[in-house]
């Protein structure tokens, strides 16, 4: 028998795979667990991240009483702000499935809190990570207007080998974004928002890239899934996401078709660069694993 660190994974699903929260079930440790990551994280977040993720925070109460909030009654105060619900489900769903959510402004979250032994880092997502990570900027009615495009955009990709293509585009964007703001630099991306070492490394570290946003480019670069990432992606405004997302993706899938795809820390003549790398972080950590 396998430990089980999420007690979700067997509970019975809907057709969506959405599952029950079951709000009640969690213990005073997890409530304590939560309220512990939510201090930690939200006391790096003045100047680092987006204008406007602190007011969010606030207005969806997202540490109701200190503790793991309850989807349902949070989503009932950010479907006031943006149309949007939070639904709980058991770990990653099927893509068309995700999609479908989306579209229909839906974001699925993890029910499950990490365990105390994987406080810093773990590699799929938990409730903390969805929540804290993707809600408060589905607030923002032009982000999550992209979210909604990206999900439509998703039920749309016919063809099966796009998909990588889409998910780089939420990856670099959704999970690791940064944002410019007043001639500076922040995150908005979940994956950042959610880790305090993240935070510090998107923003301050010498090592990894910094890029202007460009669809096709992000489109064709891979990314790492376990470690910090080696290119950063900057946006100038959610309008920007959200424009390039509302053209028609055919011909630009057509010619990605042809396109090779870029190492996670290749820098060309093409890319408009913020910063580039020294990649010493990344060069330490290879050197690790490869001794
Ligand atoms: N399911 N619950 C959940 N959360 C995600 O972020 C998620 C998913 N399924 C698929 C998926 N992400 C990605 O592969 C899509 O961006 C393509
Ligand atoms: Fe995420």
């Amino acid at each position: 028998m396998t430990l089980e660190k999420n007690r979700y994974r067997n509970a019975p699903k809907n057709a969506d795979y959405t599952i029950d929260q079951a709000w009640e079930s969690y213990s005073p440790e997890e409530h304590d667990r939560w309220a512990r990551l939510f201090d930690r994280q939200k006391q790096l977040l003045p100047g680092r991240a987006y204008d406007g993720f602190i007011d969010a925070m606030n207005k969806l109460d997202l540490s109701e009483s200190g503790g793991i909030p309850n989807m349902e009654r949070l989503s009932d105060r950010l479907e006031k702000l943006t149309g949007w619900r939070v639904v709980p489900v058991a770990d990653l769903v099927p893509d068309e499935v995700f999609f479908d959510h989306l579209a229909h402004k839906r974001f699925p979250a993890g029910a499950f809190i990490r365990p105390e032994a994987e406080f810093d880092y773990l590699q799929e997502p938990d409730i903390f990570h969805d929540i804290f990570g993707h809600v408060p900027v589905l607030a923002d009615p032009v982000f999550s207007e992209f979210m909604q495009a990206y999900g439509k955009g998703g039920l749309d990709a016919s063809e099966d080998n796009v998909l990588p293509n889409l998910a780089r585009l939420y990856w670099y964007t959704v999970e690791f974004g940064l944002i410019r703001e007043a001639g500076e630099l922040r995150i908005f991306g979940a994956g950042i928002m959610s880790s305090p070492a993240e935070t510090k490394f998107a923003l301050e570290s010498d090592s990894p890239n910094r890029l202007g946003f460009d669809l096709e480019r992000i489109m064709r670069t891979d990314y790492v899934i376990d470690d910090f990432q080696q290119t950063y992606f900057v946006i100038d405004s959610f309008e920007e996401l959200l424009e390039a997302c509302y053209q028609d993706f055919t011909p630009i899938y057509q010619r990605l078709r042809k396109a090779d795809t870029f190492d996670a820390g290749h820098v060309s003549d093409q890319d408009r660069v913020i910063s580039k790398g020294t990649h010493t972080y990344f060069k330490k950590q290879s050197a690790k694993a490869n001794p």
